[in-house]
């Protein structure tokens, strides 16, 4: 169970953003509505919201879940994959010393967006990407087997992040689209596969027994509806035209 958030309202500068979506530009004023409704969704589920103010030097800054991971035992600061989003984890670092004792960092040559990352109990699975490479993954490894986790890695083919195409929901149950749908990792779990349609539902995120889910996608809404989850739809279609899920705009721990 989660009992925090932290959230970065997004800047002015938002427009700037990295992008690939070819989405058009995004509206900062609906952009900031729609952070507001996610705030609520997330004190909706219990969790207490911290919110860092803006920061117009970072126009991808509201994308906040690729500056650390977050585990049980340690915060891991990375080292964002994209030159224009390094210095983000500065303030990152900062923030996280109130919270925890144990903080790591992702050094150079090592590269790692934590949005490449997704934690299975114990076990993290990290996405070898254009933004996370292999001595930024090592380095991860490292760090948690020091701490009595484990990690592996997946060579991602299309997407951006790992997290792009596949969420895990807790009770064994893993969203897959695309390329992971036949990834010999993931058929230990029970699949909910998501169409490709609508394959931007598949970065959802799983908090305290309800699923955030990104509104307009009701064949996969039914799908995790089915397996017993309460739903709470978010329109984050802002952030979708920055490339950014629903599961980047927050840290959770
Ligand atoms: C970027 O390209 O870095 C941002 N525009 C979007 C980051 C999305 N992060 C994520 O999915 N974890």
């Amino acid at each position: 169970m989660f009992s925090k958030a932290i959230v970065r309202t997004p800047c002015k500068n938002l427009i700037n953003g990295l992008t690939k979506a070819n989405l058009g530009l995004p509206v900062y004023e609906k952009a900031l509505i729609q952070h507001q409704y996610y705030i609520e969704a997330l004190k909706y589920c219990g969790l207490e919201v911290i919110i860092l103010n803006a920061d117009e030097d970072y126009p991808d800054s509201t994308f906040i879940e690729d500056t650390a991971l977050l585990t049980p035992h340690c915060a891991v600061i990375t080292n964002p994959g994209a030159p224009s989003r390094r210095g983000e984890t500065v303030e990152i670092k900062t923030v996280l010393t109130e919270y925890y004792s144990n903080i790591e960092k992702i050094n150079d040559p090592g590269a790692l967006d934590a949005g490449d990352i997704v934690m299975v109990g114990d076990h993290y699975y990290i996405g070898l990407s254009q933004r996370t490479n292999e001595a930024g993954a090592n380095q991860l490894i490292d760090i948690v087997e020091s701490y009595g986790m484990t990690a592996s890695v997946i060579k991602l083919e299309k997407v951006l992040h790992l997290k792009t195409g596949v969420s895990y929901l807790e009770k064994n149950n893993f969203i897959v689209a695309g390329e992971f749908i036949t990834n010999p990792e993931f058929q230990k779990y029970n699949q909910l596969k998501i169409d490709d349609d609508e394959s931007y539902a598949a970065n959802c995120v799983w908090v305290n027994d309800h699923v955030l889910l990104p509104k307009g996608f009701p064949k996969s809404k039914m799908i995790i509806e089915k397996t017993g989850y309460k739903i709470i739809e978010v329109d984050v279609s802002e952030f979708q035209k920055l490339d950014g899920g629903l599961s980047c705009l927050s840290l959770r721990f």
